[in-house]
């Protein structure tokens, strides 16, 4: 304790995470720290789902608004959900428990843009946020905070909430001080002036957090990992897709659009933008950037390679075994990442003034670039948007990425017509499928169709999605995205009513 905590004051106030539980009262809004598995108080959450489920057993109907970085754990979202305490959360979630929640109509989930979510609190959009509950690695003499492994809207909970609980956790390496970059320049408008941050290694801020400490009514110290998931080895499909994303990447730098060690690079989460990573770390290109969200085991590899020089992240979400080699080369590692709020990691600006390379995961594709991120049969919620939004509109080069096919071949994930837009076809450039890279850049829709269904649609569905266009050219009210508007959304009708979209009479066909 004595040496996690150097704020004198603060010794006073350290408790149970059952005593800070029974600090939070019913209705609260709840600034939580966390972002894609790193950084989320351990304890506190635990506490307050057992308070709430024996309070609801009395009948009290305890819920709470739980606001986040992004994805936490099971013990946050999952233990809250599970004894039903949250009214509504935002903003990205990819819990199971929340999710079914949410999908069953039983959880508000507001689906923001991640660089949307602090502004919008400071704002006022959303409300008073009542408190926050933020994990740090430790607190400085004067009570500053040393931020944990992820700093996503922890800045702002601390700013923005009328009290402020405090986890402390001791698993965290403490060499992790300064490796964060608190930038606390932005204003609201019409105060904003430009970020200064042309280069991804550029520190603009400060290394820690600023709070109050007259807010803090509650320290309570843990001593247990994040959540550190293990990812999946690249298959075969991961691998493909990979491939004809840095074959593209080097057609363009033989273009000249692109320089030979290209523009930072953003990575989405999951299997897939892993394997793409695993790729660039054995292909042709050298002294790469990152500008990213979520540094995952992926961009830690290439940072030990050399490949890549500098990454910066709001986030790291690592592997155990990653996590393992992050603490025992942290001096190396401390010299190449720098660890940002969401605000400053996902910032349209900044995207847009370094140029990125943004490389997201999709649920579906339609024939004209409409790209769905968030929706399995245009209702069910996956995860959410993340940051995708953020980096698509914004980045030099917006690549999303998918297999072809999604549910044991029954479903295509290029499709007529998606099924919920997240990313407008303006704002996706690039498809890539296994099949192959769609370039939609400089074409029309119907131009962008046969591109999209020739080098993206596995072949089964190749035909029906021809098919469903020809008709469509002939059938639509207008020639510029000729639909079927009876007929679109056909495919995932089928999905619905067969389990599969491909026709009953002839399992290689569809539509
Ligand atoms: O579901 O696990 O139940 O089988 O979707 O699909 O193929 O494992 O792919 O892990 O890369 O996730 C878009 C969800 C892709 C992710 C999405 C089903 C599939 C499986 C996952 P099961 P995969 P991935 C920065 C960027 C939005 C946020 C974002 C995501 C599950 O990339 O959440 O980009 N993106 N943030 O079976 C029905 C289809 C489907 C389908 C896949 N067409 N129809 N189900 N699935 N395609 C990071 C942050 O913002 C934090």
């Amino acid at each position: 304790l004595a040496d996690r905590v150097l704020y004198p004051d603060f010794l006073s106030r350290t408790m149970s995470a059952d005593e800070a539980a029974a600090l939070i009262p019913a209705g609260a809004h709840v600034g939580m720290s966390g972002f894609t598995g790193a950084g989320y108080p351990k304890a506190v959450p635990g506490a307050l789902a057992r308070r709430i489920e024996s309070l609801n057993a009395q009948g009290h109907g305890f819920k709470i608004g739980l606001w986040t970085g992004a994805s936490t754990a099971p013990e946050l979202d999952g233990a809250l959900a599970q004894v039903d305490g949250i009214e509504m959360r935002l903003p990205y979630q990819s819990d199971p428990t929340v999710r079914r929640q949410i999908n069953a109509g039983q959880m508000q989930y507001v689906d923001i843009h991640l660089s949307h979510v602090a502004q919008f609190v400071w704002f006022g959009f959303l409300g008073k946020l009542d408190v926050a509950v933020v994990e740090v690695a430790g607190v400085l003499p004067d009570g500053r905070l040393i931020p944990s492994s992820s700093v996503g809207n922890n800045k702002t909970w601390l700013d923005q909430a009328d009290k402020v609980i405090l986890e402390v956790n001791a698993w965290h390496n403490p060499q992790l001080e300064g490796m964060h970059d608190i930038y606390y320049g932005t204003d609201r408008p019409p105060h904003r002036k430009p970020i200064p941050m042309t280069r991804p290694d550029e520190r603009i801020g400060e290394p820690y957090l600023r709070c109050d400490p007259s807010k803090v009514i509650a320290v309570v110290m843990t001593n247990q990992p994040d959540r550190n998931s293990v990812y999946a080895a690249p298959d075969d499909t991961s691998n493909r897709i990979a491939g004809h994303i840095i074959e593209f990447l080097q057609h363009e730098v033989k273009k000249g659009r692109l320089p030979k060690d290209l523009l930072p690079l953003q990575s989405g989460v999951g299997n897939i933008a892993n394997a793409v990573l695993a790729g660039l770390n054995n292909g042709p290109f050298e002294n790469l950037t990152a500008y990213t969200e979520v540094l995952q085991d992926g961009m830690l590899d290439m940072l030990r390679s050399g490949k890549l020089a500098s990454a910066s992240a709001t986030a790291l979400s690592l592997s155990p075994a990653a996590m393992q080699d992050f603490n025992d080369r942290i001096d190396y590692y401390k010299q190449r990442i720098v660890l940002r709020p969401q605000e400053i990691s996902n910032h349209p600006e900044l995207i847009r003034r370094m140029g990125l390379i943004a490389m997201n995961g999709m649920i579906e594709a339609d024939i004209y670039g409409n790209v769905n991120s968030t929706h399995v049969m245009g209702s069910a919620i996956m995860n959410g948007i993340g940051g995708s939004g953020d980096f698509a509109r914004n980045a030099y080069l917006s690549i999303f990425m998918t297999p072809s096919l999604a549910k044991n071949g029954s479903i295509s994930c290029i499709v007529p017509m998606a099924s919920h837009v997240d990313h407008t076809e303006h704002d996706v450039q690039i498809l890539v499928t296994e099949q192959g890279l769609a370039d939609l850049r400089g074409h029309s829709p119907t131009q962008r169709a046969e591109i999209i269904i020739d080098r993206c649609a596995h072949p089964d569905f190749r035909p029906a999605l021809h098919d469903y266009v020809a008709r469509a050219k002939r059938g639509a009210v207008g020639q510029h995205t000729p639909h079927l508007l009876g007929e679109a959304l056909s495919w995932h009708q089928r999905y619905v009513e067969t389990g599969s979209m491909r026709k009953p009479a002839d399992p290689a066909s569809a539509a």
